[in-house]
């Protein structure tokens, strides 16, 4: 029987993933959140899951280090998508992109103005693109979390930041004022697994997109 690797990160995209991977019959020996396993096996022997960082999900499956995974379309718009597969929006882990600014700061009128602004974020490629699209004047400072705090010590004006409940936002005094665009997780698939293993993934994929058209 082929072998079958799954890249998943833990946390909402693990939980979100679980029932997905049940209707396609594969439920996981161990729970990330409490083994420090980094390779799971499951009920099947010839499928496992890997456990990385969510920015790391479309390199493995990049690579062929996994055949599949589920992966933010945050985190693939600043991967590139090279290799990869993606066949379906799996419609979980949503939440929207956005440019946030602190309470009192005018974003609109700094547009106007033609204001070169300081913003500070995870996604470099996305928002660079964003800007460059409404001709704004933008440097970009790269940080690798708590993007909300920048604007409150002078870091930055503005962050381009994933927005959910917007609870974040608001406990730190600033405010969203631009959607980018709005995020679901995905799954995508090794380009050449996808053929060299159909037999294996099909049914896979085929359960993936019954129960998420549901
Ligand atoms: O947390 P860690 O540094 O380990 O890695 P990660 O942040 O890359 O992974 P994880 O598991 O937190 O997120 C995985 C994926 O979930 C992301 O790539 C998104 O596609 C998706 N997702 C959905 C989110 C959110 N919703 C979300 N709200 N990822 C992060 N957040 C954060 C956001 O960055 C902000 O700090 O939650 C905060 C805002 O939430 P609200 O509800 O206060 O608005
Ligand atoms: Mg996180």
């Amino acid at each position: 029987m082929t072998d079958i690797t799954i890249a998943l990160s833990k946390g909402r995209i693990f939980e979100d993933t679980t029932p997905l991977l049940k209707s396609a019959g594969i439920i996981a020996s161990d729970d990330p959140e409490s083994s420090r396993k980094l390779i799971l096996s499951t009920n099947r022997s010839n499928v496992r899951l890997i456990i990385v960082r969510a920015t790391d999900v479309p390199t493995y499956v990049q690579y062929g280090a996994a055949d599949l995974g589920v992966a933010g379309k945050d985190v693939l718009l600043e991967h590139g998508g090279a290799g990869l597969y993606q066949p379906l929006d799996l419609n979980i882990a949503r939440c929207r992109l956005m440019v946030a600014v602190p309470d009192g700061f005018d974003y609109e009128s700094a547009v106007r103005q033609g204001a070169r602004l300081r913003v500070a974020t995870k996604y470099v490629q996305t928002a660079r693109e964003h800007f460059a699209n409404k001709g704004v004047h933008v440097d970009l400072i790269k940080l690798y979390g708590s993007m909300e705090l920048a604007p409150l010590v002078g870091l930055a004006d503005a962050i381009v930041d994933l927005v959910s409940s917007g609870n974040t936002l608001k406990a730190n005094h600033l405010k969203a004022v631009e959607e980018i665009v709005p995020i679901s997780a995905r799954l995508i698939i090794n380009q050449a697994a996808l053929k060299l293993k159909a037999q294996a993934i099909q049914p896979i994929l085929d359960a993936f997109n019954e129960t998420v058209k549901k």
